[in-house]
């Protein structure tokens, strides 16, 4: 991937998003690359992904299920479910290869786990799910709730560049918990990396 296509893809996704959106992406592919480049991980690798992972955010749920008839791609009931916070991540890599022209498969993979998660995720997968999460961004965590510490979430990105298999433990439980208090029904790739990584 050059340079080029880079800046190609970053148009393309600025005309696609939200302004707000837009920016997150951009937080977080600089975020992946930097971690990239901490843990040996291909930093051009970590851009695209980075760039790319909300790629489908801004589409209506009709047109997201209609993807993946079209390109075949099951759907468990809670990631078909309108508002499931699961579904972009599905299409988002549907839209990367056939969009974006991306036939990278880890990067595509890092876009389809990036919101549960997997067991026996590639170094780029962790990345792109721990940028998402701690891109400097994110002040108002979603998913830490109202009593959310900010220590927290500072302890967690000083841990991002030490050890990714310990983040991204403690991201999991932390968004468990998160779930948790609030109700939310929990998928079950979510459960199932946290047993994995635990
Ligand atoms: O797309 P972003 O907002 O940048 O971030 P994301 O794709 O990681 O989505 C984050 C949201 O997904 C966050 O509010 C937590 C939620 N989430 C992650 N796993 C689960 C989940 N929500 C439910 N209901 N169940 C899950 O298992
Ligand atoms: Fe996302
Ligand atoms: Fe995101």
């Amino acid at each position: 991937m050059k340079t080029a296509d880079l800046t190609k893809l970053r148009k393309k996704m600025e005309k696609n998003l939200e302004p707000n959106r837009y920016e997150h992406t951009l937080s977080v592919a600089y975020t992946a690359a930097n971690l990239a480049a901490v843990h040996g991980e291909d930093v051009q690798k970590a851009l695209v992904a980075g760039v790319l992972h909300d790629c489908a955010k801004s589409l209506s749920h009709k047109k997201q299920i209609a993807l993946c008839d079209k390109y075949h791609v099951h759907l468990s009931p809670m990631e078909a479910a309108e508002n499931s916070p699961l579904l972009h991540a599905k299409t988002g890599s549907i839209l990367a290869r056939e969009e974006y022209g991306i036939e990278d498969e880890d990067i595509l993979n890092a876009i389809s786990y990036h919101t549960t998660g997997r067991p026996q995720m590639s170094v780029l997968e962790k990345i792109i799910y721990i940028a998402d999460y701690i891109e400097p961004g994110r002040r108002h965590m979603k998913r830490f709730g109202d009593g959310a510490p900010m220590e927290r979430l500072a302890q967690i990105r000083q841990m991002a560049y030490r050890d990714l298999d310990e983040t991204l433990l403690n991201i999991l439980s932390d968004t468990l918990d998160y779930l948790q208090s609030k109700g939310s029904k929990i998928d079950p790739m979510t459960r199932t990396t946290y047993e994995y990584y635990k």
